[in-house]
């Protein structure tokens, strides 16, 4: 999340130029172009004024998750939702004008504004207010019904290989969300209605409004863009359901099903890197087992860790990230941010733990939060995460409209870009190998990586599928649990491991649910950050295979990035992917060509199986 969710969501939005409703306009008063550039002025100086107050509170609330920052955090939400709504309503006053294209712009940013729109109704908007805060806390707080936490279910699905044991962590997690269900259900309700009173159908239109295209004509782009890598996810998955196959027996994996869900890794699913031991090639060169490594290396390779060793060897590992910012030309870190982040998990309270980047002040006061371990999961975290950092700091200068990144999928983009340079050359010059692996170990890499980010389309596809169908009616809130896995199922070919009712609710388990934060700009980022590292690296000279390539201490590069980041999202995004890329359109082909060995490789494993579910 880039968060200051509710506070500077305003500013990081993208005025959907094209995509607006048609709203009639009474004209019953007589605006001018003046009147506009006026109200866009009083608009930025209202909402600067609550950002920074909202932002200090959501950040004590998401590092002390008690009854009282809850409370609060529900009453600021409630303020800057009656502002942000009052301002859309009063925006509508200047449609039809011809204006100048700043004002303009932020006229649209000022409609597109808020996330959650409420009604003009002060009850509804408080309800609303509440009914998300309170989502959010019971997240933060969600333990098993043994009494373990996120982070501990989490090391069962990553480290053990008995699928009982995993089984448990899974259903266990999933108890948490059960009492979200008719609280979402009423949010649903509210935001819709508020949405409607904005001109839009629901909610889930107003969220596909947000890219400079028509709301129908993004839901095609992500069906292109999916289009374009489904044949290689395909491909691993099959390869990846006979490997699990092999490991746990018929009983457990047909080979003829989706693959259950609590066995891949994450307790998502999401992201599969952490079975690699079982799904990597055994045919092939040896890759680089990052885990034991990165724990050698920041210190902590022994039993018994203690807290205050562990937060070291964090900042250490948060160093080595600036310092490839660093080397592309990016300023330094300002002390502050080592002062104020949160790197570890406390010992004695409740954080919201999932990792997340913050700008307090929309100047210089930018943050981490993260209850981080030392593994190759969270060192690819902490380089995304400050991704989001150098963005806001970049667009600092920029007026509070355009605080934000060209589209939101470019916000999530530039840290996972960065770490696509994360090659075992770069390990190497830093000091973390001493030997680069030769060609040989290129389907081992190739491999791990694409556990990662392959498997993750499908899943960044999904979320906001449901999301958009919940919003628009067809999944109604008594199919709400059946409607995710009939999705989870269509795209990503898994299935629940055990049976799943309407009493569960699966989607609340996943943080961006209970926390509104839209998902499709992970799908996005997930082909954009391949399509921005193919183009450093052909400004960097690469002539090698994409995935060898990195652009660490390439100035020029960190120049023409830096160029990017500074412009925020004053222009439509085709724009600024222009100045990046050279192209005006979002494109797979990068990712494609990253793992084209890849799927030569799986093609080949393939042949003679039965792939799909
Ligand atoms: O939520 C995140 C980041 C914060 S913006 C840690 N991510 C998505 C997720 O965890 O579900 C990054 C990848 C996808
Ligand atoms: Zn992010």
């Amino acid at each position: 999340m880039i968060t200051l969710k509710k506070a500077v969501s305003t500013a990081v939005l993208v005025g959907a130029l094209l995509g607006q409703p048609v709203i009639a306009d009474d004209h019953k008063q007589k605006v001018t172009a003046e009147d506009a550039a006026a109200f866009v002025a009083d608009a930025e100086k209202r909402l600067t004024e609550i950002a920074e107050y909202a932002a200090r509170i959501a950040w004590v609330n998401a590092n002390f998750v008690t009854h009282d920052t809850t409370a609060l955090n529900a009453q600021v939400g409630e303020e800057y939702t009656k502002l942000g709504v009052e301002l859309a309503n009063e925006a509508k006053k200047f449609n039809g004008l011809d204006l100048p294209y700043d004002v303009n712009r932020k006229i649209e940013m000022i409609k597109l504004g808020l996330t959650l729109p409420a009604p003009a109704d002060a009850e509804k908007t408080k309800q609303l207010a509440q009914i998300t805060s309170k989502l959010d806390s019971i997240y933060a707080k969600g333990k098993s019904p043994d009494g373990r936490s996120l982070g501990e279910l989490s090391q069962v699905l990553r480290e053990s290989r008995d699928a009982n044991e995993q089984l448990k962590a899974w259903t266990g997690w999933r108890e948490i969300s059960k009492e979200m269900r008719p609280l979402y259900k009423q949010m649903v309700d509210i935001a819709n209605e508020g949405s409607k009173e904005l001109g839009y159908a629901d909610t889930g239109t107003m969220w596909r409004s947000k890219y400079d295209m028509p709301a129908d004509g993004f839901a095609t782009e992500m069906d292109r863009l999916w289009g374009q890598v489904q044949p290689l996810y395909k491909a691993l998955h099959c390869h990846v359901r006979a490997e699990l196959n092999d490991q746990y027996g018929d009983e457990v994996v047909a080979m003829d099903k989706p693959i259950p869900a609590h066995l891949l890794g994450n307790m998502w699913a999401q992201q599969w890197g952490n079975i690699y031991d079982i799904a990597g090639p055994k045919n092939a060169g040896k890759g680089i087992d990052i885990d034991p490594i990165l724990r050698q290396h920041y210190g902590v390779d022994k039993e018994n860790v203690s807290h205050e060793e562990k937060e070291v060897a964090v900042k250490k590992m948060v160093k080595t990230a600036e310092n490839f910012f660093s080397s592309l030309g990016f300023a330094p870190l300002p002390e502050t941010f080592w002062e104020r982040s949160l790197f570890v998990k406390p010992r004695d309270r409740d954080v919201q733990c999932h990792a997340s980047a913050w700008d307090i002040d929309n100047e210089e006061d930018i943050r981490i939060k993260m209850c981080t371990e030392i593994n190759g999961e969270d060192f690819q975290t902490v380089h995304h995460e400050l991704g989001h950092n150098y963005y806001q700091r970049a667009y600092k200068d920029q007026s509070i409209f355009y605080k934000g990144s060209a589209n939101d999928g470019f916000h999530e983009a530039i840290g996972d870009t960065i770490s696509l340079s994360i090659t075992p050359k770069y390990l190497k010059q830093i000091g973390l190998i001493d030997e680069e692996p030769d060609a040989s170990a290129d389907i081992a890499l190739l491999m791990r990586s694409a556990l990662d980010k392959v498997a993750f389309l499908p899943f960044g596809l999904m979320v906001d599928q449901w999301r958009w169908k919940v919003f628009n009616g067809e999944i109604s809130p008594e199919e709400y649990n059946q409607g995710w896995w009939e999705l989870r199922e269509q795209y990503q070919g898994i299935e629940a491991p055990v049976a799943r009712t309407e009493d569960h609710f699966d989607p609340g388990a996943k943080y961006h649910i209970p926390g509104n934060t839209p998902y499709s700009r992970y799908f996005l980022a997930h082909i954009l950050q391949f399509q921005f590292y193919r183009e450093m690296c052909d400004m960097a000279g690469n002539e090698g295979p994409l995935h060898r390539c990195s652009f660490y201490g390439n100035k020029e590069v960190g120049d023409k990035l830096i160029k990017m980041l500074e412009m925020g999202s004053s222009r439509p995004w085709p724009d600024a992917l222009e100045a990046m890329t050279g192209s005006r359109e979002m494109d797979a082909t990068a990712v494609l060509e990253y793992y084209a060995p890849l799927k030569t490789w799986l093609d080949e494993q393939n042949e003679g199986r039965n792939c799909g579910w």
